[in-house]
């Protein structure tokens, strides 16, 4: 087969809490402290999966981490039992669910040596997520393990700040085509950081063998990430020749379109201006942090959460744009409402490599029967809800680590425990 883009979306790790850890992640501070419902999230996951195979889509999963991050604990010399609560629940989030932010990946076209080249994300600025990058690197290297065709790459050093492909576009005629690959990155976010450092993408595409000529780096608004765009993906995405973004999403919005058309002259800009959907409703309803897909009808298609359907500003620019035969044919609508409530929307939850899926381990590619023997597995092992007050319940851990290892059984991928 040639090449293809997968989907791969994080499964719903057992301990899914609501702790509002991440600054600057406003439906995080919202949320913070509610009650989560990890089983209800991880089932709304696979049904979002599902929805994908269904659109005729590839799909891959990651499998959640070990949680609590017992390993992390001991190198700041606590245990869960020991450890205050504001660390217990750095140690105990799920936030790997996210895949987004678990790499960068430069498809195979795009490189000097023809292998798709991923960098594992350190994600060094919020303490929750700074020690997921070594169960990822784990998988990414058995996921990817065969070097004809990858090149798996540890994290750029702590010192630059990476949230891997959440901050990264490619604009190409067709995946299998060498693309125009964008870095986006923030220099300040007002009261919120900024998350995702120029020189960690500069460093990046050195590794991945990237031609200048085709590499551009933008920076990403001020204004967009003080609003609460965290990662560039709340507020733009690209699929092919389309790129969809809010008005206020770069803070050179004029340079940037002019560079990038130049060397990618088929661009189809598709723009929500702010008079018609403002920052923060297009932040509220991630109308942008959407899976932006060719199935193979070929009609442009945007997988909105439900929140988007909600927002009747987002909503009515959607019907706009479908009467008006725009660039995107199709809207659907997914249920991913526990991933939501923590900042996290379709585009959050998965990892787009562009690969030939015979060269992938199949363990990390499903099909609908996978799904339906994961579903069993999670319906009834993972905990039907978490208090954040409960994180060191031990009957919960004990469940949350059980849950995690018959996942892994039923993926025959128990080498990851
Ligand atoms: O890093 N939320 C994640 C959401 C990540 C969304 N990813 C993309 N935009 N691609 C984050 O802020 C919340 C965890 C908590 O508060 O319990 C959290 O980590």
């Amino acid at each position: 087969m040639s090449l293809v883009e997968i989907n791969f979306d994080g499964v719903v790790g057992p301990s899914h809490n609501y702790a509002g850890l991440s600054l600057g992640n406003l439906a995080s501070a919202r949320n913070a402290r509610q009650v989560s419902h990890p089983r209800a999230a991880a089932l709304q996951g696979l049904e979002k999966m599902r929805a994908n195979l269904r659109l005729g889509l590839h799909q891959g999963l990651f499998v959640p981490q070990p949680r609590p991050a017992h390993q992390w604990l001991a190198e700041l010399g606590t245990t869960l039992e020991r450890a205050e609560p504001g660390l217990r629940a750095n140690a105990m989030s799920a936030s790997s669910m996210w895949a987004a932010n678990a790499a960068t990946v430069s498809p195979a076209p795009d490189t000097a040596d023809g292998r798709t080249h991923l960098t594992v994300a350190n994600l060094r600025t919020m303490p929750h997520r700074s020690h997921e990058w070594h169960a990822t690197l784990a998988q990414l290297r058995v996921a990817f393990r065969d070097e004809r065709h990858f090149a798996v790459h540890g994290p750029v050093p702590p010192a630059f700040g990476d949230e891997g492909a959440a901050n990264f576009m490619r604009l190409t005629e067709q995946h299998g085509q060498p693309g125009v690959e964008v870095f986006v990155y923030g220099l300040s976010g007002g009261p919120f950081p900024a998350r995702q450092h120029l020189e960690a993408f500069k460093a990046i595409a050195r590794r991945h063998r990237l031609d200048p000529e085709r590499t551009l780096f933008v920076q990403q608004s001020e204004e967009a990430i003080a609003a609460g765009a965290f990662h560039n993906d709340v507020v733009a995405v690209a699929n092919e020749r389309v790129l969809f973004a809010h008005e206020r999403a770069f803070e050179d919005k004029g340079g940037f379109l002019g560079e990038l058309s130049s060397r990618f002259p088929s661009l189809e800009y598709v723009e929500v201006a702010a008079a018609e959907v403002s920052l923060d409703d297009a932040i509220r309803s991630y109308l942008f942090n959407a899976q932006l897909v060719t199935p193979p009808d070929g009609r442009t298609t945007l997988i909105v959460p439900e929140e988007a359907r909600e927002t009747p500003s987002v909503w009515a620019w959607l019907q706009r744009h479908l009467a008006g035969n725009g660039a995107i044919r199709r809207v659907e609508v997914v249920d991913v409402r526990q991933s939501m409530a923590n900042g996290g929307g379709p585009a959050c939850l998965r990892l787009r490599v562009v690969a030939d899926p015979a060269t992938v381990d199949p363990r990390f590619l499903v099909d609908e029967v996978k799904l339906d023997r994961l579903k069993d597995v999670i319906s009834r092992e993972w905990p039907e809800s978490i208090h954040p007050d409960e994180l060191a319940d031990p009957r919960l851990v004990s469940q949350i680590e059980a849950a995690r290892t018959a996942l892994l059984g039923a993926l025959d991928l128990s080498e990851l425990r």
